[in-house]
């Protein structure tokens, strides 16, 4: 059965400090529906050990999913996800060069295994909306909160119709 939700359940963590600019809104979707969060730097190629450390310990702190978002050789979700049993949404951060295709194929393109939810390039919204829905699908109440959001989602589209059509 559903737990009460007390602490972070979602664990937001990036590669680096620089990836806050798009990592934000995924803080932004998940405060929408008063889910509880942390966030944190953990680079899998600067600090491996404290990556490890952090996704290990991840579910007995109570944590129930990871968005890990890194760019260019972005290999923090996979190695976040080889490390714990959680469910890992991946946001591959664009960078300068390339467009975020180096940050979309280092997350996307795991072996066998070792699964990794990977969202759109900068599509760190999503990976908000979707940890909320792993967790809405074993809470009730976060689940009508869902279907609330899509039909206002809906509403919103056939507003701008309907301008359009004025
Ligand atoms: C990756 O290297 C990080 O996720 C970031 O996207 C990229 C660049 O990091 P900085 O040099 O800006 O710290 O590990």
């Amino acid at each position: 059965m559903t737990e009460p939700i007390a602490g972070p359940v979602v664990g937001l963590i990036m590669g680096s400090d620089s990836d806050w600019r798009v990592m934000e809104a995924a803080a932004d979707a998940l405060a929408e529906f008063d889910v509880p969060f942390e966030v944190g730097v953990y680079s899998a190629h600067r600090t491996p050990q404290r990556m490890l450390d952090y996704a290990r310990d991840a579910a007995g702190r109570g944590l129930r999913v990871i968005v890990a978002g890194a760019g260019g050789a972005a290999h923090l979700p996979g190695m976040v996800a080889s490390a714990t049993p959680l469910p890992v949404i991946g946001v591959p951060v664009p960078l300068a060069y390339l467009d975020g295709m180096d940050s979309l194929l280092s997350i996307v393109q795991m072996p066998a295994g070792v699964p990794v939810a990977t969202v759109s390039v900068g599509g760190a919204r999503n990976a908000g909306l979707l940890a909320v829905r792993i967790l809405a699908a074993g809470d009730a109440t976060l689940r009508e909160r869902m279907v609330t959001f899509q039909a206002e989602l809906a509403d919103s589209v056939l507003a701008k119709d309907a301008a359009l059509r004025a």
